[in-house]
């Protein structure tokens, strides 16, 4: 049985990248929700109901035997309500990476960066206060991140004019951790690297819930074995879906591609 992982377009492929390095030999069907794009400024009881209504899919049309919602605006709306509701074990961005930035900050000062949804949601606020009350943290939003990504802009001066500006009232705090909370960000991560300093650490929550995933997975006899058991590796089955065709971006056929 295949993992199912969703997102509303190609930031998701950040989190797939870092499961396919971790987990080659599973099947995974990926969905990008193009019809609904973008997740970050709608109601997060809306996002809820387009999340709920992919997982079911995922469950009854692909049999799937997990999901992650790879996406930092879905997990924000959804991630306690489709956990009830589906007997399968479902993930979702949040917590290990808060988790990871209280663990390496020096100085218990944080930023969190996603979108209005997440940002609105404090969802992170509450993670991060959960792991470690004496946290100062320092959350905004930056739509126009998404809107970059979703163009294929990763670097030159638009980006890093916008970095600045969105960045700026975090790097006065002075934190030493700054959480990617939207799974589009890590496209951007050399411009934020260069805009934060080397003094502070970027964590990218992807890397931090493929870990867990896997570790969760194995717990419960859910990963497909035969890759550890045997020499030869057989690569696991990756497929694309998208609920809008006419709205795929060129980003996402590009790095879908790349991927
Ligand atoms: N990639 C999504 C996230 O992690 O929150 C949001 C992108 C969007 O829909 N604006």
């Amino acid at each position: 049985r295949a993992i199912g992982l969703l997102d509303s377009g190609v930031g998701g492929l950040t989190v797939a990248r870092e499961i396919f390095k971790l987990l080659p030999g599973e099947d995974i069907i990926y969905y990008g929700d193009t019809l609904h794009l973008p997740y970050g400024p709608k109601k997060l009881s809306e996002v809820r109901e387009y999340v709920e209504n992919i997982i079911a899919y995922l469950k009854q049309e692909k049999n799937v035997k997990a999901v992650v919602i790879a996406c930092n605006t879905g997990s924000s709306a959804a991630l306690d309500y489709v956990k009830q509701k589906f007997e399968i074990p479902i993930f979702g961005m949040i917590d290990s990476a808060a988790k990871k930035a209280v663990k390496v900050s020096q100085n218990n000062k944080i930023a969190v960066i996603g979108t209005e949804g997440t940002i609105n949601s404090q969802a992170y606020q509450k993670a991060i206060k959960y792991e470690s009350a004496e946290s100062e943290i320092f959350a905004k939003a930056c739509p126009g991140f998404v809107k970059l990504v979703e163009a294929g802009k990763f670097s030159g001066p638009e980006v890093e004019k916008t970095a600045y500006r969105y960045l700026e009232s975090i790097i006065k705090a002075k934190v030493d951790v700054l959480i990617l909370g939207c799974t589009h960000f890590p496209y951007l991560m050399p411009v934020l690297a260069k805009v934060m300093g080397k003094d502070v650490m970027l964590v990218n929550p992807a890397q931090e819930t493929a870990l867990k995933f896997r570790k969760e997975l194995n717990k419960a006899n859910l990963l497909n074995k035969d890759i550890f058991l045997n020499k030869d590796i057989v690569e696991g089955e990756h497929k694309f879906i998208v609920s809008d065709e006419s709205r795929i971006s060129k980003s996402f056929l590009e790095h879908g591609r790349r991927f």
